[in-house]
């Protein structure tokens, strides 16, 4: 229920004392109408049902834009009215009605600018491919006045994956504010097919909504489909479907899409106006990064059972946050206790269960082979460590092979090194003083041990009535992973089904603890063929320290990480992991000392290797989005200092790595 004092809360007033937009004013000499039109609540628009009136080769679509209530984190959590589009007599949505067509459609759109005292822009809705006549300027915007409306009628003919977003403060795409929510998806499909059983994900943002943070990236709400994890929809699958999907980032910060257990393979990327199909062999990622504006199409087969998290991968976007108009609070209470923060924002999580007539459930569930080697990673709190500045490090050990180590490194785990196909224990052993849980960063294994706390793992199938007990009674088990509690540790299960770089990293209190240094690489190598002095792991994280986050980032755990040595002539291999927080745009760059540009060879992304044609001597620059993984070879020809330097987009150098080749 939406009552009057939902409309009048604190944030309500706080909204309007901040806000500097047109319709706000109009909302403080609001109407009966106003507030009347504010108590109708917004639909979380999962685009699963186009909007309009479909004919032969025509859709007609009655639309408005309207003010409404819009509870991104649940119908019993706050709400802001803001503006948003509905199709008339409909419950309005976030995002708006989906428009799609086969190609080859004209559409007919009425729309209404129903936002008292605002003037509505309307980009978007255009024809696809755009069309534009001779002798005249092309505009993909509409002005609509309060009150009135207009008729659009454009025609959809190339496939592809667009949308339209409006605006009532007459800025570009920078929407952050109040009219953010005004998106809605074009969907254009292949003329004579039948209207493929994929999914729309547009993502969303809104800021603005605590007073308390002078730092944007801690008052962004990132949503899918109009929803804030856990808020939003789970997307289900049968063993076996193939998965279609587009995203839409109708946000204005880019955003590394990250999908565990699977690979995707990225089809189209785009933006409102064009689609692109892509012809490379090289776009097989278990991360993409998605600019603001931007769209990707992506397929992959969902083989693997259990649930599994599609999210952001920048703490940023997907770290709990308060709910809306309210901060997160401290991670640290008054007392010294630590808040657990789950995952909060852009995410949803994937279930994948057994097809229909699949009886394999039957069985008893299958144990993991037996491992051919076994890890002890002992989680534990360095010296100088405090409840609000944490520094955390990570002993790892060879159980049988290696002593325990008495250190524990400073802001970053060691490197993991398995063997490709060889089953592997690790033994995750919790001395921090807070709950943690570790995530396998891309390794594609068993989704229990893909380590998302009440996530990853499977709803058991209770057998059928009657139905005789399995033959053998396998060891039980929680149904989902668990938050690893202090002094409580976890055994994980690995089976690394590709060489690569990967990493592991914290997955609660995620940004809190990977900036400690509850992060690190993976490497899987073809058997014992990794040679430590060859293969050089770049973990990319963030200082704990806000303001130093702010301008630093940390290179395998430093701000002034120890000179790499190098031998003149030799082939070695940097790993480039990419674990800030709120860094999807960061730019890895070799030079000289001179600053010029030294030459490195693309190896791999994401753990598979680039084409051989790819392979080529290129000027060392690379962005590198959260979640991503870059391999590049360097083959220094001549001895003398070189830098491996991590620079924002605009050209800062936050982090450096030396490396000295003799
Ligand atoms: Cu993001």
């Amino acid at each position: 229920m939406v009552t009057r004092s939902t409309l009048l809360s604190p944030l309500k007033l706080d909204f309007v004392r901040r806000s500097r937009l047109v319709f706000v004013s109009c909302m403080i000499a609001s109407t009966h109408e106003t507030l009347a039109q504010g108590t109708e609540r917004v639909r979380a628009n999962d685009n699963r049902a186009r909007a309009g009136v479909q004919g032969v080769s025509t859709v007609a679509i009655r639309m408005e834009a309207k003010l409404a209530m819009w509870h991104p984190d649940g119908d019993d959590k706050p709400g802001v009215l803001i503006p948003v589009f509905a199709e008339l007599g409909r419950a309005p949505q976030v995002p708006g009605p989906l428009i799609r067509a086969p190609g080859g459609t004209d559409v007919i759109v009425m729309l209404r600018n129903s936002i008292p005292n605002a003037t509505l822009i309307v980009h978007g809705l255009h024809a696809r491919p755009p069309i534009v006549p001779i002798g005249t300027t092309f505009s993909d915007s509409v002005v609509i006045a309060p009150g009135t409306y207009q008729t659009l009628r454009f025609k959809l003919d190339r496939p592809g994956t667009y949308y339209y977003w409006g605006t009532t403060t007459g800025r570009p795409f920078e929407r952050r504010g109040e009219d953010a929510q005004l998106s809605g998806a074009i969907v254009v499909d292949e003329p004579g097919e039948r209207t493929p059983r994929d999914r729309v994900f547009v993502i969303g943002m809104w800021a603005d909504t605590t007073a308390d943070s002078s730092r944007h990236r801690q008052r962004e709400l990132v949503v899918l489909n109009g929803r804030a994890w856990p808020a939003g929809d789970r997307v289900q699958y049968s063993r076996g479907d193939v998965v279609r999907w587009r995203v839409i980032n109708a946000s204005v910060d880019a955003h590394a899409m990250h999908l565990h257990g699977f690979y995707h393979r990225v089809l189209r990327r785009g933006d409102a106006m064009v689609d692109t199909v892509l012809a490379t062999g090289t776009d097989l990622v278990h991360t993409e990064r998605v600019a603001a504006g931007g769209t990707y199409s992506a397929t992959f087969t969902a083989d693997r059972l259990g649930t599994w998290l599609f999210h952001c991968e920048d703490p940023a976007h997907s770290e709990a946050r308060g709910p809306l108009g309210f901060s997160a609070g401290p991670g640290v209470t008054a007392n010294g206790g630590i808040v657990t923060r789950p995952l909060g924002g852009l995410a949803t999580a994937i279930e994948v269960t057994h097809a229909e007539g699949d009886t394999s459930w039957k069985l008893p569930p299958p144990l993991p082979p037996y491992p051919a080697r076994r890890f002890r990673m002992l989680l534990r709190q360095n010296l100088g460590s405090t409840a609000d500045i944490p520094i955390y490090g990570i002993a790892l050990n060879e159980v049988g092979i290696e002593a325990p180590r008495p250190d524990s490194g400073q802001r970053v785990g060691p490197t993991l090194v398995l063997n490709r196909g060889e089953p592997v224990s690790v033994w995750v052993v919790n001395n921090l003083p807070e709950p943690t849980a570790i995530s396998w960063h891309g390794i594609e294994g068993e989704s229990f041990y893909d380590g998302v706390p009440g996530v990853s793992g499977a709803k058991p199938i209770p057998p059928p009535r009657n139905a005789p007990p399995p033959a053998v009674t396998a060891p039980t088990r929680p149904p989902y992973a668990p938050l690893i509690a202090p002094n409580d540790s976890f055994e994980v299960r690995l089976q690394p089904p590709r060489s690569g770089t990967f990493a592991y990293h914290a997955i609660v209190n995620q940004s809190r603890q990977m900036r400690a240094g509850i992060v690190g690489a993976v490497v899987v190598a073809e058997r014992n063929r990794y040679d430590a002095a060859l293969n050089f792991p770049v973990v990319i994280s963030s200082p704990s320290d806000s303001v130093a986050e702010e301008v630093a980032v940390l290179i395998n755990g430093s701000t002034t990480p120890a000179p790499l040595d190098l031998r003149r002539g030799g082939a070695f291999r940097i790993r480039a992991v990419n674990f800030t927080a709120g860094r999807p745009d960061l730019v890895l760059e070799l030079r000289h000392q001179d600053s010029t540009y030294a030459a490195w060879r693309p190896m791999a992304r994401d753990g598979i290797d680039v084409a051989p044609a790819e392979r080529v001597p290129q000027a060392a620059r690379v962005m590198i989005s959260n979640g991503q993984a870059r391999d590049f070879e360097f083959a220094p020809l001549r001895s003398g200092d070189y830098r491996l330097e991590a620079r924002s987009p605009s050209g800062t150098v936050l982090g450096e790595l030396p490396l000295r080749v003799y």
